[in-house]
């Protein structure tokens, strides 16, 4: 059965691929799984039909036969899971990949969001100026830190894994910001990950979207 996610119907983001089903659609090319997309539209996400799939109202979900999913972890993780190319046979290695899944998400990702919605939301605030550089230190504090780690291997354990899926969706987001030109084993990190062919056909497929509407 050929799986059906959610996207938006408008991203905001212009096609840029830094909506979280961009995840999603890269991990089923990584896996060669083909895959339906629904597009829903803001109010469509609040209404009780896409609420029953996902809690809060967002995409993306996932629904295959029975299973019904959200949060794009959850999905890439479990797309890994059931297909080969994602995560490595070893035991222990899989695990750690899993850990630099969770990394992503919890870790390196809230500080990123944090500074882009005070970017987006609050430079009208009297706060704006004082919490700024705050926010961005705190970025730089993880970026320093994943930097350090990465050094000069490719990928961050090992091959190419879900883990590296996720930590370059989440370093994405800084895109034309300056942020990962001053680490740049990280820029060409995530150069290496957008030079892969499933990244470019997830892309394209996202990309499709905001230029077909
Ligand atoms: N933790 C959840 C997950 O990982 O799946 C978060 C899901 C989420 O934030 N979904 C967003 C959403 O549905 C879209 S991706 N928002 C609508 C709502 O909450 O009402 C977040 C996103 C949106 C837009 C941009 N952009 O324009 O650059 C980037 C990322």
């Amino acid at each position: 059965m050929t799986p059906t996610i959610t996207a938006f119907e408008s991203s905001p983001d212009r096609g840029k691929g830094l909506a979280r089903d961009m995840r999603v659609r890269w991990a089923f090319e990584e896996v060669g799984q083909p895959y339906d997309v629904r597009l829903v539209s803001f109010t469509a996400m609040k209404e009780p039909t896409h609420r029953a799939l996902h809690p809060f109202g967002q995409i993306p979900t996932y629904e295959e036969g029975d299973l019904a999913l959200f949060e794009s972890g959850a999905i890439v993780l479990h797309i890994a899971e059931h297909h080969a190319g994602l995560l490595p046979d070893d035991a222990n290695a899989r695990a750690r990949a899993i850990s630099w899944m969770f990394a992503a998400v919890s870790t390196v990702e809230p500080p990123i969001v944090e500074r882009s919605m005070a970017t987006l939301f609050e430079r009208d605030k009297p706060w704006y100026g004082q919490r700024l550089p705050m926010l961005e230190e705190r970025v730089r504090g993880r970026l320093g830190e994943l930097s350090d780690r990465l050094g000069g291997a490719p990928w961050l354990d090992g091959a190419f894994s879900a883990g590296d899926l996720m930590m370059v969706h989440v370093l994405q987001r800084l895109n034309g910001t300056g942020f990962l030109e001053e680490y740049p084993n990280l820029a060409a990190y995530v150069a290496r990950a957008e030079a892969r062919p499933a990244f470019k056909r997830a892309f394209a497929a996202q990309l499709a979207v905001f230029t077909a509407g």
